[in-house]
């Protein structure tokens, strides 16, 4: 990927990893053992290359298998970078190769996730997850579908594959319009397209059968409910998973295949959770008559006790987190595995990416998909908005403050005293 790494970019030296080796140490993982751990050894350093800068609200990532970048602004839309550093606006606002006039920003949506086809190396089709204001009341989130060609400089037959995604119109008690959408869409092993929703502030969504916020989908390249979803009878077919917050992480597990759900909390409790189909994630804002709830959204209202993430009491067979910040919210957001030798002992661990907490925490999994270990990784502080690992087996991060970096584990082991 030297390609990637024009003479202007900027690198650290290379940078120690720090381990927190008491759960409470590393900002709450309750279900980390109370002793501490022993040390990790064979840990990687991370070296960091700034590799673009000055970007508007970059929130996702995905790279092709030549080492093509794609990333997405929330308020102008999908571009690529080539590996010899030159870019196309491929689709998105005025001055983009294919103009979405529908698309609009506001709140936390816009153009959000994106996700190359698993057949991209010959079919060129990526997928984006947008606000659109073709249905103008209310206007929606849905997926959408291009063509590329083979030089990345055109995009064409946009089919909008998934439509009717909830968006949160009109501002309320408890926040701006536009929040809580969701966003990230991924393609399991399985090859199926997995999309994150959000409650947008709605107490209904989440536990409800077919309105699509605050869900998990599942679906094919065409946008039909993929084989296997298994929901409750009553049901949308697409719907993988259901009773979620706002879903902004999705990844796999190398090995298994399993989905992981990264998704905030309201002041407390972000979780991190290992998916099964037809699953519920135990998250219901609704009806909480202990509880003063402002626009009847109990969200915010209570406590990990009186509104958890996952209600066992409601929901006895909800979906159990791996992992959680019981103590606060601190805005998680995107996740992914980290696969491959390069990793050294992180190799399989799962990189969780936290905005308002502003870290990167590399969490230790047990063969059920539970936290056993969570670290920090040494990394400058910031709004960690997207996670994707490239091509070339690094690890790129998109920030709030407008930057891509290179997160390249090292090929020595970490020297400690
Ligand atoms: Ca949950």
């Amino acid at each position: 990927m030297t390609a990637m790494r024009p003479p202007s970019l900027r690198s650290t030296s290379v940078t120690p990893v720090a381990l927190c080796l008491l759960a409470l140490a590393c900002g709450g993982d309750d279900r980390a053992p109370v002793q501490p751990d022993p040390p990790v050894t064979d840990t990687p350093l991370l070296t960091r290359t700034v590799v673009d800068s000055g970007l508007n609200n970059p929130w996702d990532i995905a790279f092709a298998p030549d080492g093509a970048m794609f990333y997405t602004e929330r308020c102008t839309g999908l571009s690529v970078r080539r590996t010899d550093g030159s870019r196309t606006r491929l689709f998105g606002t005025a001055g983009s190769a294919l103009v979405a006039t529908d698309l609009f920003c506001l709140g936390q949506s816009g153009m959000n996730g994106v996700a190359l086809d698993p057949d991209f190396a010959t079919n060129r089709r990526v997928y984006v997850y947008m606000s659109s204001n073709i249905t103008t009341s209310p206007r929606t989130n849905r997926v959408v579908r291009l063509q590329l060609d083979a030089g990345y400089t055109t995009a064409s037959a946009r089919t909008d594959i998934v439509t009717g995604i909830a968006f949160k119109d009109a501002d309320n008690a408890v926040g701006g319009a536009g929040a809580h959408s969701g966003g990230r869409i991924r393609f399991g092993p399985d090859g199926f397209l997995y999309i994150g929703t959000g409650d947008n502030h709605n107490p209904v969504l989440p536990q409800h059968p077919t309105l699509l916020g605050g869900k998990v989908l599942r679906v094919t390249t065409g946008g039909a409910a993929a084989p296997g979803n298994n929901p409750p009878a009553g049901f949308d077919a697409r719907i993988y998973t259901y009773g979620h917050r706002n879903v902004q992480g999705l990844a796999f597990r190398p090995g298994t295949g399993q989905a992981f759900s990264a998704e905030h909390g309201p002041n407390h409790s972000d979780e991190v959770t290992p998916l099964v189909a037809g699953g519920n994630g135990g998250w219901d804002p609704q009806s909480r008559p202990a509880l003063t709830c402002p626009g009847n959204y109990c969200g915010y209202a209570g406590s990990p006790t009186t509104m958890p993430m996952t209600d066992f009491g409601r929901f006895p067979g909800a979906l159990a987190p791996s992992w959680n910040n019981n103590s606060s919210s601190q805005g998680t957001g995107p996740a992914t595995f980290l696969v491959g030798p390069q990793w050294r002992a992180w190799n399989g661990w799962l990189a969780v990416g936290i905005m308002g907490g502003q870290r990167l925490v590399i969490i230790e999994l047990d063969a059920a998909g539970i936290s056993t270990r969570a670290v920090n990784a040494a990394v400058p502080a910031a709004r960690y908005r997207a996670l994707t690992q490239g091509s070339d087996g690094a690890l790129y991060v998109a920030t709030d403050a407008g930057e891509i970096w290179r997160l390249t584990p090292s090929v020595a082991p970490a020297v400690r005293e």
